[in-house]
Formats: structure tokens, sequence, C-alpha cells
């Protein structure tokens, strides 16, 4: 990916753990890596279709004069996420937050925090069996799309599935978005277990009907297994209802513990 680069904006700001540093303020140095695509600002010479550094630095100097932290961690961390939300075609960015004159005890060059913050691509199921069920998903749908930490890329039609399991129930609606995140995992199931308390979700019977149900079945490649959030859903390739509709919007994306395209899931699937 290509990056444009920002070495050493100087400003001077008041960050600090002890009070004479916000009293006093001292001098901090932000670089950054940004990662865009500058393939067509490139061929057509226009800045319209990159990011302009000089708007870029002006509101990172701005940003960190302005507002004042306790650490350096929350300046990168603040920095980072409002760049990522001001400038579209920002995919990613390094913020690195310089302290050369950091109020210790021994001497050192410089002390410096380097994150790297970007957006991540995750796909959610989402599904409905009880009242308005198409209304229901499309509340999911406008609520995700509400939010200024996810962007909605692609949605796939709803399908009417059979329940599936042992609870005796209605029908259900179903569905799949592809969504670009700032949400890390943890963070995105407490944003969608959010939507799901909106639909009046309660959780009486296990696998039971539901107003709203939305699970993580993929989130870039990570693999997780942890006692509250199992990334990709463990369940996805017994559930013709996740994986169809996911065909529908993504094909060939690539299960990363089983390393198989979807597509190739679901034929599986309805050869056993
Ligand atoms: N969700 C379940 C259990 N069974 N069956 C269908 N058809 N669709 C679902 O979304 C569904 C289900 C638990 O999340
Ligand atoms: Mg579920
Ligand atoms: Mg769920």
């Amino acid at each position: 990916m290509d990056i444009i680069k920002i070495d050493n904006i100087e400003v001077f700001a008041s960050h600090g753990v002890f009070k004479e540093e916000n009293i006093l303020g001292q001098k901090f140095f932000i670089s950054l890596e940004m990662y865009v695509n500058t393939r067509n600002a490139g061929k057509e010479d226009n800045i319209e279709l990159s990011v302009d550094y000089g708007k870029v630095s002006d509101m990172a100097k701005k940003f960190v004069e302005e507002n004042e932290f306790k650490l350096i961690e929350a300046v990168a961390e603040k920095l980072a996420e409002n760049l990522l939300l001001k400038f579209n075609l920002l995919r990613n960015v390094k913020v690195e937050i310089k302290k050369p004159w950091a109020p210790i005890k021994i001497h050192t060059d410089n002390i410096s925090v380097i994150i790297e913050r970007g957006w991540k691509t995750a796909f959610l199921s989402i599904g409905s069996n009880i009242g308005d069920k198409k209304g229901y998903l499309d509340l999911a749908v406008k609520e995700i799309e509400y939010s200024e930490f996810c962007k909605i890329e692609k949605i796939s039609d709803f399908i009417i599935t059979e329940p599936v399991g042992d609870v005796k129930q209605d029908d259900f609606l179903n569905g799949c978005i592809k969504i670009k995140t700032l949400y890390e995992p943890y963070e995105l199931l407490k944003f969608i277990n959010g939507i799901e308390e909106k639909a009046g979700r309660k959780r009486l019977v296990h696998w039971g009907p539901r107003t709203l149900d939305i699970d993580i079945i993929f989130y870039e490649d990570i693999v997780m297994y942890e006692e509250n959030l199992k990334i990709p859903h463990p369940e996805m390739e017994n559930r013709i209802f996740v994986l169809e509709p996911l065909c529908m919007i993504e094909p060939f994306y690539i299960h990363p513990g089983y390393m198989v395209s979807v597509k190739k899931l679901l034929h599986r699937l309805l050869q056993r």
C-alpha cells in the first residue's frame, strides 16, 4: 500500500501525568504514516483523489495543542481516530508521538509511542424470527450505518430460513452484512449487543426465538476462541442461513481457520 509520510510536526502542548507538565507545557513531535491508495491521484494529478497532507498536518497540530491528555498513548489513540474519521481515503494510519523532554530522572534522546490503527473488515450475520422480522433487520442496518465507527460495504438479500436447532419456533429472516469498522472485536461485540437490546431482545431460551440476533462471522483473518467471543463463528460452516447470504456478497472470502472459501463451505454443507 502507498504511504504519505509526515515527519516530526513540532507542537507545544500540555500532555502529561504530572500537573507541572499540564501547567508549563513542553515540546512534542508528531509523525504520521498514512496508508492511502495514491494511484488515481498520481495518474490524474488531482489532490481531490488523495489525502491533503497540508490539511492533515494542520489538523494534527491543532488537535494535539488544543486537547490535554495524561498519556501520549491517549494522544496517539485519539489523533489516529480523528484522522481516520475525517479523511475518507485514509485506510490505515501509523502515529508516533515523541516526548523528548519527558520529565524523568535519566537522560534519553527521546521517548515515544507508535501505534497503527485502521479500518478493519468484518462480516455480520443478522437474523429475526419474532414480530416485524424485516423491520428488525432494517433496524440493525440503520443502527450500523448510523455509527461513525462502522461503514456498510455490502448487504445481502434477506432470505427466509427454517429454524436450525431443537427449539420449535417460527421461520427466520436472515441476512449478512460486510462492514469496515474502527471497533476492535470486543468493542464490536458490545456495539452489536447494544443494537440487539434496542430491538427489545430478551435472552430467555438458548437458541430460542429472537427479535434480533447479530453475530460476528469474520473479523479480518482473526482466529480467536474465548469464553465470550469466538471468531470465526464456530457454527457458521453448519448453517445455510449464514453461508447462503454470505455467499451472495463475498463468495471467495477465505475462512481463516479452514483456509477454504465460503462458497466451498456452502457447497460442502449442501452435499452432506
Ligand atoms: N439462529 C439461531 C438458531 N437457529 N435458525 C435460523 N434459520 N436462523 C437463525 O438466525 C438461527 C437459527 C441461533 O442464533
Ligand atoms: Mg446466532
Ligand atoms: Mg448471537
